[in-house]
């Protein structure tokens, strides 16, 4: 059922069993520091919450000292199950499947086009920012006291979101921003650790596509995930931080980074003008957002990349 903030905020103060809140596969920061600061805030309802970040991505959230919040071991069968920052199950960590399939009540917030989950109540804004955004406006909302943490938290999803306020901003946006600032967060040390800096093997990763780039209706290149630099960056890096950089240069208006993993196909899209990728994404067995989105599929190279050309050269023709 779709809900409205007023409802999820019914719904959340209505919760008498325990909270897992996950977000999705290869987290970004937007997912994990909405469920970050969702569990910090169900914590202070005195409501017993858990957060799943998945054991590689947890060293990247250290900055954040909500070990307390994080999962261990579930040990609950009476349980409500928050899914964050993503619009179909299978976008879930696949050990957490189970968990949700066994909740007794599911809740989906979320700001991805095209919600399939199904939970009991979704709360999905497909025009906002970030699900960091969302989760201001619900603690707003509850008059709950911003703190900084809760403050660095949602700073840091909407930038990584937004790709540092370039992209899928409002004017809503940078109000809210303003007001997190004013909780006197170091956003420059925010946008630099979690943003701007890279890694050795990132900027080889954007190098080589730089040099690795094909072009037919649009720009694409493909990565061999088994292989050095690509199997030691995770997914989630590559396109947060390696892929805008590519999406930079200033002839390329859609772009595909394949990612060829052996047994499976994965990808991001990115488009600058009107082209809504996360149809192409849909044509592939993924989804997304309008000017960025991700497939993952078991076809060939050379299937992926005719079926792109052909929806792009529909939309040239007009159809
Ligand atoms: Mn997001």
């Amino acid at each position: 059922m779709n809900v409205d903030v007023e409802k999820i905020i019914d719904i959340i103060n209505s919760i008498s069993n325990d909270v897992i809140i996950c977000g999705h596969k290869n987290a970004d920061y937007d997912s994990m520091c909405s469920s970050l600061a969702l569990g910090y805030f169900l914590k202070q309802l005195n409501k017993n919450v858990i957060v799943y970040i998945e054991p590689e991505s947890i060293h990247k959230i250290k900055y954040f000292n909500c070990d307390y919040l994080l999962y261990s071991d579930i040990k609950t069968n009476d349980y409500t199950f928050i899914a964050v920052d993503l619009n179909r199950t299978s976008r879930l960590p696949s050990n957490m499947e189970k968990y949700y399939n066994d909740a007794n009540y599911t809740i989906n917030i979320d700001h991805h086009n095209g919600n399939t989950t199904n939970a009991n109540a979704i709360l999905s804004i497909p025009d906002i920012s970030s699900t960091c955004e969302i989760i201001y406006a619900i603690l707003k909302k509850m008059n709950f006291n911003i703190n900084k943490l809760i403050s660095e938290l949602l700073f840091t999803g909407i930038v990584s979101d937004t790709n540092l306020f370039s992209n899928n901003t409002s004017p809503e946006t940078h109000i809210i921003v303003s007001k997190l600032l004013k909780n006197k967060i170091d956003s420059e040390y925010i946008i630099n650790k979690f943003y701007l800096e890279k890694t050795q093997n990132e900027l080889e990763i954007i190098s080589y596509i730089i040099n690795n780039l094909r072009h037919e209706n649009f720009y694409y290149s493909v990565l061999d995930m088994n292989k050095e630099p690509f199997n030691l960056v995770s997914y989630s890096d590559i396109s947060k931080k390696c892929i805008p950089f590519i999406l930079n240069r200033e002839d390329i208006d859609v772009l595909m980074i394949i990612m060829d993993y052996g047994n499976k196909m994965k990808g991001e899209i990115r488009s600058k003008n009107d082209i809504d990728v996360s149809k192409i994404a849909s044509l592939l067995t993924g989804g997304g957002h309008t000017h960025a989105a991700g497939f993952a599929n078991k076809k060939k190279l050379n299937e992926i990349i005719t079926i792109t050309n052909n929806f792009l050269e529909d939309i040239n023709n007009g159809n």
